[in-house]
């Protein structure tokens, strides 16, 4: 298998790098100076392909006929995104609820998708089944060390465009491989003093839940709307993580996520998931101020950075039906 991919596609990445914006209305409501990293923009529409590439590229030269990815949509969509590239099948298996414009766009990019149980637990039970196949190979969406090296990358960019570290970085946590990139990146460009604000919505909440326990802990289910959130129980490495770096871990009810998803459309004119909304709201809902008034952040910040992680499972029609949700809660 070793070479019957071409040079292009085994050496060259399958992410773009990113904007790093300066937003002026977020940096109004923050009183500090709050930069987006735009994952939002990524090929895939998340910082998913960062991770999910580097992985599936890596297991790509080792030699499979077959990616089997469980997901919550957006780490999906990556895998069959960088399978295509590669000329490799995928078969991405999703909780039932799957919102129509992601199953399309996985089998536009080619991929046999399937859909399984309620939730993405449920459904990764039935990839690591599928990924017993001879041939196929598993792709986690968050809990493997090649994805937290991929992540790092989004790091190594903000190094090369900010040059001196920002005084936060705001992430979304689902099952905690963004958070365990993100911490990897900042070990390798000598900025892991940096805090990070590791934000989930309420019935999402595994990581709070462990830091709490003292231990990664099991939800009982998945209550938010910001199902991308949704693992029932948070990586390992993820969790270590809080004990190793500066990681104030914080909880949004869900119409915090989505108002935060609605003023960021409004004010930036881009379209993201509640999971992303999520790390909108510390600035939205006033979490930044409340940590440095707390003393857990430095009232004196040079800088805030969030992570926009984007994803795909949104669009005008959805954010309607969100707000009419979660309004009704
Ligand atoms: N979503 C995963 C896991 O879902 C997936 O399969 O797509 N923001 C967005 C837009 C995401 O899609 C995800 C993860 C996250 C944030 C959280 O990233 P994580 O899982 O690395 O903490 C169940």
């Amino acid at each position: 298998m070793e070479g019957s991919l071409g040079d292009g596609a085994k050496d060259k990445p399958f992410h773009t790098a990113t904007p790093l914006l300066e937003s002026w209305a977020l940096s109004q409501v923050a009183g500090v100076k709050v930069f987006l990293k735009c994952e939002n923009v990524q090929p895939s529409g998340s910082f998913k392909i960062r991770g999910i590439g580097h992985l599936v590229g890596r297991m790509a030269r080792k030699g499979c006929s077959h990616f089997v990815c469980s997901s919550g949509g957006n780490a999906g969509i990556s895998a069959a995104y960088a399978a295509r590239k590669l000329g490799i099948a995928a078969t991405i298996v999703l909780p039932e609820g799957t919102s129509p414009q992601v199953v399309r766009r996985l089998q536009g990019e080619g991929a046999e998708v399937q859909l399984h149980g309620k939730v993405w637990d449920e459904a990764n039970l039935r990839a690591q089944e599928l990924a017993k196949r001879d041939g196929w190979v598993n792709i986690p969406p968050f809990d493997h060390p090649l994805l937290w090296e991929g992540h790092g990358s989004l790091v190594q960019e903000l190094k090369a465009a900010l040059g001196t570290p920002p005084g936060a970085v705001v992430l979304a946590v689902g099952g905690g491989g963004l958070l365990a990139g993100v911490a990897a990146g900042l070990v390798e460009v000598g900025w892991q003093h940096v805090p990070i604000i590791a934000m989930e919505t309420r019935g999402a909440h595994c990581l709070n839940a462990a830091i709490k326990a003292g231990r990664p802990v099991t939800l009982p289910g998945i209550t938010s709307v910001a199902k991308c959130l949704g693992a029932k129980t948070v990586a390992t490495r993820a969790f270590e993580c809080t004990q190793e770096f500066k990681v104030l871990s914080e909880v949004v009810e869900d119409v915090e996520a989505v108002n935060a998803t609605q003023r960021f459309l409004d004010d930036e004119r881009m379209l993201v998931e509640p999971a992303c909304g999520a790390a909108l709201a510390a600035v939205y809902s006033g979490l930044l101020g409340r940590l440095q008034a707390e003393g857990h952040l430095s009232p004196s910040l040079s800088s805030v950075v969030v992570i926009v992680c984007g994803g795909n499972s949104i669009d005008s029609q959805e954010l309607q039906a969100l707000k009419a949700m979660v309004s009704h809660s």
